[in-house]
């Protein structure tokens, strides 16, 4: 059976408007990182970004990018940030190593911070993979981490901000009647002064 409910929806609009963005580029496989950058200035470029409205930080490696991005969000400058980097498998022999905690950083420091930011790290067995998801055959990662750093920074504003309907619902909850009564409504002293004399003139 289908519900006649319909409850609000929040969604982050495609917009860039108001917001500040911060972007963490890892310089290693740069190759594919200043692809991946492109990508995700192309997207907020589209979205309605001035330059003006985006920070980009540069680091070394993909696991300094959790500390960086971190330190981005805790300064409070900026509604999301998109981490970018490249883990390539036959470069490194502690490739799992360097995924995991890139990951399990970025993770922690979204949740350590509350400001969203877009995981946009590419983990390849070989180059080739690499390119085809930096803008050749797979699309542009960077691209949709562009995107998702917009509609994520608009998504949490709209959440930071009491929905109407949560306005509505706080209001019908101030009026009715409360556990503490019984369930019954509480009446003011003024109300039962007047309902006892309304009782007395029928008597
Ligand atoms: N960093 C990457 O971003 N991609 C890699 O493929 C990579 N490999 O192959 O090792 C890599 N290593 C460096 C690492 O991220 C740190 O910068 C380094 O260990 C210093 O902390």
């Amino acid at each position: 059976m289908e519900s006649k409910l319909k409850p609000a929806n929040i969604k982050g609009e495609l917009s860039a408007a108001g917001l500040r963005i911060g972007v963490v580029v890892s310089q290693f496989n740069n190759f594919i990182t200043d692809r991946l950058l492109a990508g995700a200035l192309d997207a907020m470029e589209r979205a309605g970004a001035a330059e003006s409205q985006i920070e980009i930080a540069r680091v070394p490696g993909a696991l300094e990018l959790p500390i960086a991005a971190k330190k981005m969000a805790q300064t409070g400058r900026y509604d999301s940030i998109i981490c970018i980097g490249c883990v390539l498998r036959g470069e490194t022999s502690h490739y799992d190593v360097v995924v995991s905690e890139t990951a399990r950083g970025v993770q922690l420091a979204q949740l350590d911070t509350g400001v969203p930011l877009i995981f946009c790290v590419l983990t390849c067995d070989t180059l080739e993979q690499a390119i085809n998801r930096a803008g050749l055959k797979s699309g542009n990662k960077g691209y949709e981490a562009g995107l998702g750093a917009v509609e994520m920074g608009q998504l949490m504003k709209k959440i930071a901000k009491p929905a109407p309907v949560a306005a509505a619902a706080a209001a019908a909850a101030a009026a009715a009647p409360s556990r503490a009564s019984g369930g019954r409504a509480e009446v003011k002293p003024v109300e039962v002064r007047r309902g006892l004399e309304r009782r007395a003139r029928r008597r």
